[in-house]
């Protein structure tokens, strides 16, 4: 691995061409095909990236474009993806500046021609996107995160690194009959702490979550992000009940040191202007629905909240960030903004958020993950870089970007090969960045 401190050679008068995209098909956690791409540079440098994708995906999302042929992976297969990869994209890149990354992603999103990446599939694009990227940093001897900071001049610091945002208990989409709500996660808020310990508190604090669910006879299986999936639990408030006895029991100060953070994934249970909670056995209205969450603004110690509502129930974002702020709580978008700073630029003229949820595939190339954070960061919004819910890889750049753009928190599940190695890849950068 190279040294971080060739970041400070300057290169912004050197090129280095793209010789080779190799692209495959390799396994995700969800047990699915996805892409992975190796990109070979003059110098030899290679890069290797591979794409996840989401279980509770937003409409307004970047294509993930798969076979849709019957006859092998359920139609899942990324055969035709990877041909727009090797027919369509690489006699276009081959040749191009491996260190010119936004030329590079403007010539793929030209090439691709629609607004959501449909004609070649945002995976496809993304994977070559990301490849480039961690060859060009191999290239330079340089850490990913510090070739983005080098590249887009996102003017980071590194004296704040992201904190863990651990999910502790998933339903939704990511798990079956447990709460409507996707995701209950312990957030490390204490202000300057080290990410080391944050996650050794947090995982603690997990671990004592495991004997509060037994003792209340709920399951302690895992859902698609590796956290507690318990079947049967008696409503979507009662997880706050067990995850403030295991912060209790854990010996940590709730509030003080670890919050909550709420994902509804509401798009998930909206519909035909209800949203429906099954375990509670009610349906309710959008303002009924935000009288809930104020309750529990109200009652817990939540760091932050995130999709409460639909992607499209703009009116009702806008009457939530009331409430959010009084409680200064951050609001995130997520399905609502999809990483694109068209959506962004909606949700803050429209008063609809105060933080932004970041996944790369979401939009489909490093350049305009980039671009969305910076404009959330020129409006004072706090963003937090995010895993997925439905096929995830080891590849941790999701961390490298959340460095490079000074994200407040990264979300990743707790347990699980393809999560620890985005925690184990921050603490990394925790080190390199300290110089130990
Ligand atoms: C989310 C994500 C990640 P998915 O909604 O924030 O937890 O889920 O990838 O399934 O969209
Ligand atoms: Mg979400």
């Amino acid at each position: 691995m190279g040294s971080y401190f060739n970041f400070f050679i300057n290169y912004s008068h050197v090129r280095m061409k793209i010789s080779s995209i190799q692209a495959q098909e390799i396994l995700a956690s969800g047990g699915y095909p996805t892409i992975e791409v190796i990109a070979t540079l003059e110098d030899g440098a290679q890069g290797r990236a591979s794409v996840p994708y989401g279980a509770s995906a937003g409409t307004h999302e970047a294509t993930v474009m798969t076979d849709g042929d019957m006859t092998r992976w359920n139609g899942k297969g990324m055969l035709r993806a990877i041909d727009n990869i090797t027919q369509k994209i690489v006699p276009v890149v081959v040749g191009m500046d491996a260190y010119d990354q936004r030329k590079l992603d403007q010539e793929m999103i030209r090439l691709d021609g629609t607004p959501n990446k449909a004609s070649l599939g945002g995976n496809a694009i993304l994977a070559v996107s990301v490849a480039v990227a961690n060859a060009a940093a191999r290239s330079k001897k340089t850490e990913l995160f510090a070739h983005i900071i080098d590249t887009y001049q996102t003017g980071v610091s590194l004296h704040t690194l992201p904190q863990p945002m651990v999910v502790a208990i998933e339903g939704g989409k990511h798990a079956d009959e447990t709460t409507d709500l996707q995701e209950y996660c312990f957030s490390a808020v204490r202000k300057n702490t080290s990410v080391v310990e944050n996650v050794r508190m947090i995982m603690e604090t997990y671990h004592q979550l495991a004997k509060v669910l037994k003792e209340n006879k709920l399951s302690t299986n895992v859902g698609n992000e590796g956290a507690f999936a318990p079947n049967g639990i008696p409503s979507n408030e009662a997880p706050f009940g067990y995850m403030l006895e295991a912060i209790k029991r854990s010996g940590y100060k709730a509030g003080e040191e670890i919050g909550f953070s709420i994902d509804a994934a509401a798009s998930e249970f909206y519909a035909a202007g209800k949203y429906d909670l099954k375990v509670e056995k009610r349906q309710l209205t959008a303002a009924e629905l935000i009288t809930y969450y104020e309750s529990w603004l109200a009652k817990y110690p939540i760091a932050t909240i995130e999709d409460m509502l639909a992607e499209d129930d703009w009116e009702n974002w806008t009457k939530l960030k009331v409430i959010a702020d009084k409680y200064k709580v951050p609001l995130i978008g997520d399905d609502l903004t999809v990483t694109n700073v068209d959506r962004l630029q909606r949700a803050i003229d429209s008063n609809a958020i105060s933080a932004i949820l970041i996944k790369l595939n979401q939009i489909g190339t490093l350049t305009e993950t980039v671009d969305c954070c910076m404009l959330a960061n020129r409006h004072g919004l706090m963003t937090t870089t995010s895993h997925r819910g439905g096929g995830e890889t080891n590849d941790a750049t999701m961390v490298d970007v959340a460095v490079a753009v000074g994200s407040a928190f990264i979300k990743v599940g707790p347990t699980r090969g393809e999560r620890v190695a985005k925690y184990n890849r921050l603490m990394e950068i925790e080190r390199i960045v300290n110089n130990k």
